[in-house]
Order: C-alpha cells, then sequence, then structure tokens
C-alpha cells in the first residue's frame, strides 16, 4: 500500500491532516479561521513534492490542482499528534490537586491590586484555573460589588436566582442556603443544565458567630474514592440520578452523574447536592450500592485529608469553580450575616486569562 502519510523531524503527519491544516490564503481566512469544506478535501490527496527549508516544510500536492502548503517547524512541533498514548488518563495539564494543607495556602489577592495590574489580575485567574479556587481581600462591602469582580474576567451567568443571589436568612426561604442551617458541601444548581460553571461569595457582613465556610477539591478527593474504593469510584462515574428543585419562579430538574469522566478517564466534573437529590430511582440491585457509594464519597470529602475551612471577613470574596470545588457552610450563623452572591462562566475567565498570559 502506498504511504498515506509523511515523516518530518521523526514525526509522521498524515497527508489528509497537512492538507486538511494547510494555511495558504486560500485556505484559512486572515482571522485565522478555515475557508475550505474539510468534507470537501479528495479524501486520496497525496504529496508530490516536499522539501525542508530552514523555516519548515514546503509541499506541493498532486490530485489537487498543485496547490501548495508550508508548514512552519514550529507548527509541526505545537501540533505534533504521532504517539500512542491513549491508555494514560490524562488529567488537566494545569491543574494542581489539593487537600486539607491548603488551609494556610489558599490562593489569595488583594481587589485593588488585581483590577489595576495585569500581572497580578493574570495570577489570580491562573489560580483559579490551577486550584478551582481564588480568595480576594479588600473587596468593598458596597452591595453589589461582586459584579465589578466578575467584570474584571468574563459575564454573569443570571439564574433563576437573579444575577446576583443575596445569601441572607430570610422567613419563608425557598432554599436551605438562605436559612441560618449549616449545609454540606455541595456544588450549586445540580438541577440544572448546563450547570454553572463558577461562583463568587462576597462577605458583606460577617457572622457574630458560626457561619464558617467549608471548601474541598471535589477532584481530589474523587482520585482518593477511585485509588480506595474502585467499585463506588465506578458506580458513581455510570449511574445518572436526578437532583430537583421547585419554587414559585422555577422548577428545575436534571439526571446527571456525581462524578463526570471524560472518555480518558480523567475527572472532569462534580455533582453533589445533598438537599436537592431526588428519590434515587435505582434498579433494585444498586440502590444499596449507590448508597454506599455517595456515603463513602461524601465522607472523604467531609474528612480531615480533603476539607479546608475559613471564615471570611467582611471584604472578602471567593471565586470558585462550581463543577470542581464544593463548597458549605459549617456551623449555625448567629447574627446578622450577609453574603452575596453570584454565577458565571469558567470559559469566560480561561479566555481572559489566556489573553493575559499571552501578553504578560
Ligand atoms: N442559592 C444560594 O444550588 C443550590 O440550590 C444552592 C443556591 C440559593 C443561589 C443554593
Ligand atoms: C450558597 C452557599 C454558603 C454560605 O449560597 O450556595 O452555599 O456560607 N452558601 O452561606
Ligand atoms: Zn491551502
Ligand atoms: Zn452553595
Amino acid at each position: 500500500m502506498m504511504s498515506d502519510y509523511l515523516v518530518y523531524k521523526n514525526r509522521r503527519y498524515h497527508y489528509f491532516w497537512l492538507r486538511d491544516n494547510c494555511q495558504c490564503e486560500h485556505c484559512r481566512h486572515a482571522s485565522g479561521q478555515r475557508i475550505h469544506e474539510t468534507s470537501q478535501l479528495n479524501s486520496t490527496v497525496r504529496v508530490a513534492r516536499s522539501h525542508e527549508t530552514p523555516t519548515g516544510l514546503e509541499i506541493v500536492w498532486s490530485g489537487d490542482d498543485q496547490h501548495r502548503s508550508f508548514f512552519s517547524s514550529q507548527f509541526l512541533a505545537q501540533h505534533c499528534y504521532d504517539e500512542e498514548s491513549t491508555a494514560v488518563i490524562k488529567k488537566g495539564d494545569k491543574q494542581q490537586l489539593w487537600g486539607a494543607a491548603l488551609t494556610d495556602n489558599i490562593p489569595c489577592f488583594d481587589y485593588l491590586k488585581v483590577s489595576t495590574d495585569d500581572d497580578e489580575k493574570c495570577q489570580w485567574l491562573n489560580s483559579v484555573v490551577t486550584h478551582g479556587l481564588a480568595k480576594l481581600i479588600n473587596v468593598p462591602t458596597e452591595p453589589g460589588t461582586i459584579l465589578k469582580v466578575v467584570a474584571q474576567f468574563g459575564y454573569v451567568r443570571s439564574t433563576n436566582y437573579g444575577d446576583l443571589f443575596e445569601v441572607l436568612s430570610v422567613e419563608k426561604a425557598v432554599n436551605l442556603a438562605y436559612t441560618p442551617i449549616p449545609l454540606s458541601l455541595h456544588t450549586d444548581n445540580p438541577y440544572r443544565n448546563p450547570v454553572p460553571t463558577l461562583q463568587l461569595l462576597h462577605c458583606l457582613v460577617k457572622a457574630d458567630r458560626g457561619g464558617v465556610t467549608a471548601l474541598a477539591d471535589g477532584f481530589y478527593a474523587a482520585e482518593i474514592l477511585r485509588a480506595e474504593y474502585p467499585e463506588e469510584f465506578t458506580l458513581l462515574t455510570r449511574q445518572k440520578v436526578a437532583f430537583k428543585f421547585a419554587s414559585a419562579d422555577a422548577i428545575l430538574q436534571h439526571k446527571g452523574c456525581m462524578i463526570e469522566i471524560d472518555p480518558s478517564g480523567a475527572v472532569a466534573a462534580i455533582r453533589i447536592n445533598n438537599r436537592s437529590v431526588a428519590p434515587f430511582d435505582l434498579p433494585f440491585s444498586k440502590m444499596l450500592p449507590y448508597y454506599r457509594a455517595y456515603r463513602q464519597f461524601m465522607r472523604i470529602l467531609q474528612g480531615d485529608a480533603c476539607k479546608v475551612t475559613l471564615t471570611l471577613a467582611a471584604g472578602e470574596l471567593i471565586l470558585f469553580d462550581n463543577q470542581r470545588v464544593l463548597h458549605g457552610r459549617e456551623v449555625q450563623a448567629i447574627g446578622a450575616r450577609h453574603l452575596q452572591g453570584c454565577y458565571a462562566d469558567r470559559d469566560g475567565l480561561q479566555s481572559t486569562a489566556a489573553l493575559l498570559n499571552a501578553t504578560g
């Protein structure tokens, strides 16, 4: 059989891949977007001639009107795919998992600095990418400031709870969040699809007593579960369960796995919220094993290896990945505690971080 690839610097590149990724002005718009339709290319396109220049690789194609391509060696190195490593579970290359030892090392930044200095802003956002979490201090306690914080990196995701929500203890609360009752570690809005990917909580008034914030890296806890209780881990990644929320202005329901893995097996998202789990609707034979797995995962999350606690002071704000980092409220809040919260999109934050990293 005729070869369908060429070798450049000991790496193989398929002819079709090269033709599809041609960077010439007929194939790519000045914006960088592809002009030709991949589905319309000649699938048997072949290289008529190729030669290496000091800066890359030139190709003249046969069976395609003598089309010419040039690939810089940088482009080829950056996009090289010649490796058979599909069996390896790849966690996001920037992720840094953390456990209880983070208590004294939570990435912490000053609001004035991040809003006036791009390097500082870049480090703040990079921490959210790596740790799924960052704390801001010296955030003015003027109500609504949380929206200005979001504007530093992206846009608010509005929900049935509004652009922002008041975490206050009220009469006739629609959600346990709006009572002084403790909340076990959870991710917000598991009953939505898509789930809001980022959450911010800004403390305007600290409780006289109680109202302690608990945090845990769900990805770290999931790796403990995977290592120590593999069957329980698998059950939580395979069996969907329903989450529900209903109030006067919303009826929301979604079925999903408590631990989501990507096709390589890497943990991609956590969905845990004890107060809004609907009655499990599982095959009879799976009911008790599922409870065992869920309860074991909660014990790991709430245990000494994973959980970090802190009490937010007025003017402090936490920004975290709502599909990775679980949050909770320990100890009944006494006094006029007041937080404001809101949601935002992780991809917008990642985009701002990427721009800052590119220019910095
Ligand atoms: N609040 C704080 O997702 C949840 O139901 C947790 C969300 C009410 C917006 C609480
Ligand atoms: C929430 C929440 C925690 C707190 O509003 O979603 O979890 O400390 N609040 O009040
Ligand atoms: Zn071209
Ligand atoms: Zn919450």
